[in-house]
């Protein structure tokens, strides 16, 4: 039997995972919303309209042109007020001495605020390993990037498994998977969030590809859709396309559950 999200909050051990889960639940939505602007006001302004409609909040905060500190107040101060919590897609992909500094130093200070990363399993486990050192300590959660929605994506076949032989090793930090389907069995609880989630159009000029949320929770058993464009592009009315996506993640989930 597929179980609830409810359920499943109980289980993970990771903090983050479970609070994760208990917004879904209390939200009713499995929204997570990648908003991908380069001025702050814009982000700021987006992330209030859709805040009530979603549990994640997926930032490129590197491609913020006028990022400062305030910034991350206020994100933080709309995530407290609107419930949802916040990933920060880093995509890190080096050796674990370097992730580390990445993750917690620099301008960003990454680690201080989002409460979800993730990372590449091309240098092998040694990226988790020097992430968890800077990310456990603070009860973060940790993704890793299992497959991608891209045309001619390598992450496949032996690349995939690996990537899931190492989250089991680590699953006190490693929540999930970025991936376009279920990866594991209904014994073993992670994530997935799926990218690359669109309604109106089946891809863009670079290479992405956009399935259903339908597609995505029913027939792939994700959890979580991640919708960019398809909410705030092209002069879209942002609440009406978050409530959009939020009802179609939700039915479908409902659907999942045979209900
Ligand atoms: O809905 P879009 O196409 O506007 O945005 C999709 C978002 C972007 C990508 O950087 C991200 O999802 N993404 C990821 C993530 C989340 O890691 C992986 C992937 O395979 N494809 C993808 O689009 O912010």
């Amino acid at each position: 039997m597929v179980k609830t999200y409810a359920e499943r909050a109980e289980i993970f051990q990771n903090e983050t995972a479970r609070k994760l889960f208990q917004c879904i639940e209390r939200k009713k939505s499995n929204l997570c919303v990648a908003v991908d602007v380069t001025r702050k006001t814009e982000l700021l302004d987006i992330v209030d309209k859709v805040g009530p409609y979603i549990c994640l909040l997926k930032t490129h905060v590197d491609v913020i042109e006028d990022f400062d500190e305030d910034l991350i107040v206020k994100l933080r101060a709309l995530s407290e007020s609107h419930d949802f919590m916040i990933f920060e897609d880093r995509k890190f992909a080096d050796i674990g001495n370097t992730v580390a500094l990445q993750y917690s130093s620099g301008i960003y200070k990454i680690s201080s605020w989002a409460h979800i990363t993730n990372a590449h399993t091309i240098p092998g486990e040694g990226i988790i390993t020097g992430l968890a050192q800077i990310g456990k300590p603070l009860g973060r959660g940790l993704l890793l990037l299992a497959e991608m929605s891209s045309a001619g994506s390598l992450a496949t076949g032996s690349y995939t498994d690996a990537t899931v032989a190492m989250a089991r090793k680590h699953k006190d930090f490693v929540i999930g998977f970025i991936a376009g389907r279920k990866l594991t069995g209904d014994d073993e609880d992670f994530i997935v969030m799926s990218p690359g989630v669109g309604l109106d159009v089946s891809g863009d000029a670079l290479g992405q590809r956009y399935r259903t949320p339908e597609d995505v929770i029913v027939s792939s058993g994700s959890d979580i859709i991640i919708v960019g464009r398809g909410i705030y592009g092209n002069g879209r009315d942002v609440v009406k396309e978050a409530k959009r996506y939020r009802d179609a993640g939700w039915e479908a989930y409902l659907t999942r559950l045979g209900l």
